[in-house]
């Protein structure tokens, strides 16, 4: 397959680039984080968004390489924006269940942090629930990342099937609402009663919740009345470069 091809070679091309996307308090609108998502500039296709190419990269196995690229990046940001004076508190990086089958996640991310200097605490990992059910080894996987001083979150949160006994034995911190909850929640009663259900989960489970997909000022202010402390989404801002993250949230 052609845009295979050219996937494998986009990393030494250096076609691939990180946007972010901020996480921020929903009352005082404080950063309190950021996504990182990758991108794909192709030569003749121009941006391949991520929906097409990052099933093919977990299907030829090439996500290995790149969510190590993404990673490695990632922290090497964090560490540039410091520098720069912008201390941006977490980076949350997405990892596909491929990432886990191989076996030597902990081993990757911990060389990630020696190597970029960034403090462990300062990275939160992103997994969805069929990474977790799906994955034979995800309980060992989650506890070693954890031992390395990472945090981790649910993506996508109420979309996949978890077992909430297993999520129990898991030290996760933070739960992503999916934003098909967000999109329509003041139309749908069941969008509003599953994302009310959500932050009443977090609570009792004492985890941190965060909304996705939050493009207005009401769905916040729902969130917020709700006790949902965290957002993001187009409402802040859209995954952008670096350096408009820098120029928009320097102190
Ligand atoms: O970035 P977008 O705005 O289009 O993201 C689309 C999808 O691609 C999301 O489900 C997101 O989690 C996924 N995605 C984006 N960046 C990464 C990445 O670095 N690694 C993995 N595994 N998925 C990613
Ligand atoms: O699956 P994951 O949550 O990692 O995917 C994040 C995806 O959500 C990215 O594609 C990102 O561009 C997109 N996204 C972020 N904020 C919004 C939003 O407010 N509305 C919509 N429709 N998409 C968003
Ligand atoms: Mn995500
Ligand atoms: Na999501």
């Amino acid at each position: 397959l052609r845009l295979e091809t050219w996937l494998r070679r986009s990393l030494e091309k250096d076609e691939m680039f990180l946007n972010y996307q901020p996480q921020v308090e929903i009352d005082t609108g404080r950063l309190i984080g950021v996504e990182a998502l990758v991108r794909w500039n192709h030569p003749e296709l121009g941006l391949v968004p991520p929906v097409r190419f990052i099933p093919l990269a977990e299907d030829s196995g090439f996500i290995s390489q790149l969510g190590e690229w993404v990673l490695a990046q990632a922290c090497r940001q964090m560490v540039r924006w410091e520098a720069a004076g912008l201390v941006v508190p977490k980076i949350a990086v997405n990892l596909s269940v491929r990432q886990f089958e191989r076996g030597t996640i902990v081993r990757t991310v911990g060389d990630i942090l020696r190597e970029t200097g960034l403090a462990p605490h300062r990275l939160q990992l992103e997994v969805t629930e069929s990474l977790i059910m799906n994955t034979g080894d995800a309980l060992q996987y989650i506890n070693g990342l954890h031992a390395l001083g990472v945090s981790l979150a649910i993506d996508d949160f109420g979309t996949g099937y978890s077992s909430l006994a297993y999520l129990k034995q898991m030290p996760v911190q933070t739960l992503k609402i999916d934003r098909s909850f967000i999109k329509d929640i003041h139309e749908d009663a069941n969008d509003e009663a599953i994302a009310i259900a959500i932050i009443q989960l977090g609570k009792s489970m004492n985890l941190s919740v965060i909304a996705e997909g939050v493009e207005t000022d009401e769905q916040a202010a729902f969130l917020l009345r709700h006790g949902c402390k965290q957002a993001q989404g187009y409402f802040y801002s859209r995954p952008v470069m670096p350096d408009d993250l820098l120029h928009r949230w320097l102190p």
